[in-house]
């Protein structure tokens, strides 16, 4: 133990919410999902600690337009989001390694980072307690409390109060099927009050070779990230998944408007563990879905902003148009 030891202790705080998950619960999930027609893993199982890393790598891609391209549209109108209103509390829902919030932080003073409580909600327990003894070194006197929880599943445990800032960043909003997308959104407006904002990071439509060459890149991370799943899910639900039987497969498909993330299997196999009901085939060829990416077009942000009646503040984007970050006020 280091001397700050204490003074951390003291500015952090923890709350897990993720015990609420059995691990039958987790076993059911992925039994469902490779017994269904077509086979898919949730690509909430891409983050243990490895795949948390390879994400981490992926966003340094020359071919990953979408982390450096949202935080330089952070760099440039963060001192506007933040003074549009007196912020109290924000809350960052999958907040990784907190990078982007720091440009945030960056735009207040001194002053106002004192009054400031950050809640970061994660899923991994070593992203939250790192990034916030980080944090609270990096800004004396902010406060965070870290949420461990799968938002997608547990929204409702959305903290704070005062004014919110509540930040839901790197178009993860994506990875839902295109109904769930309105549904979500509409979630977080029934748990904002008068005076919340959500600031939206959303990936656009684009060039389709940027989309495909930005998840099919050249070093082969994005394959290592997708084949990762598989031994996450070994991990989870003692299955006997080889990933060198599988290809990495990512394309765009323009009726959904998204990235799909497959793993296709290289030969027939028998998938099995002593927690599943029964065994099961894999086809030479069959492919495992793993992943949307959903990317969004000017129009889709007014429908978006409009269902969940929420008021469009700003909407920031990069030069190419790339990527969006919408500032949408709760008015009521
Ligand atoms: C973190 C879900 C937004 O969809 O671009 C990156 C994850 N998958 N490369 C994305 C991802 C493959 C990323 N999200």
């Amino acid at each position: 133990m280091n001397g700050n030891h204490s003074v951390l202790a003291d500015a952090i705080a923890i709350s897990d919410f993720l015990q609420a998950e059995s691990e039958s619960e987790v076993i059911d999930a992925i039994f469902r999902g490779l017994s269904a027609a077509p086979k898919y893993i949730s690509s909430r199982f891409f983050y243990d600690a490895k795949g948390s890393n390879l994400f981490e790598e992926i966003t340094n891609l020359p071919e990953y337009y979408p982390t450096r391209t949202e935080k330089s549209i952070l760099q440039r109108v963060s001192h506007e989001i933040i003074t549009h209103n007196k912020y109290s509390d924000i809350v960052e829902l999958g907040s990784g390694d907190c990078s982007k919030i720091c440009i945030l932080l960056e735009a207040c003073g001194e002053n106002e980072i004192e009054n400031i409580r950050y809640f970061p909600v994660d899923v991994s327990e070593d992203a939250v307690l790192k990034s916030a003894e980080e944090l609270v070194n990096k800004y004396p006197g902010l406060k965070v409390h870290g949420i461990l929880a799968d938002f997608m599943k547990h929204l409702q445990m959305l903290p704070g109060e005062g004014n919110r800032l509540i930040c839901f960043f790197g178009s993860t909003l994506g990875n839902l099927e295109n109904d769930q997308v309105l549904a979500f959104i509409r979630q977080i407006k029934k748990l904002m009050k008068k005076g919340d904002t959500l600031l939206l990071g959303l990936d656009m439509v684009k060039d389709i070779r940027v989309l495909e060459k930005a998840y099919n890149d050249q070093q082969g991370i994005t394959a290592k990230f997708n084949k990762n799943i598989l031994q996450v899910v070994n991990q989870l639900a003692g299955t006997n998944f080889d990933s060198l039987n599988f290809q990495h497969l990512a394309f765009f498909n323009p009726e959904k408007s998204r990235i799909e993330m497959h793993l296709k299997a290289l030969k027939q196999q028998v998938i099995s563990s002593p927690h599943f009901p029964e065994t099961l085939g894999i086809k030479k060829g069959e492919t495992i879905h793993t992943e949307n990416s959903r990317k969004f077009s000017h129009d889709d942000i007014l429908e978006l902003a409009n269902a969940a009646d929420l008021s469009i503040q700003g909407i920031y984007n990069d030069q190419k148009d790339y990527f969006s970050l919408l500032q949408l006020i709760c008015t009521g």
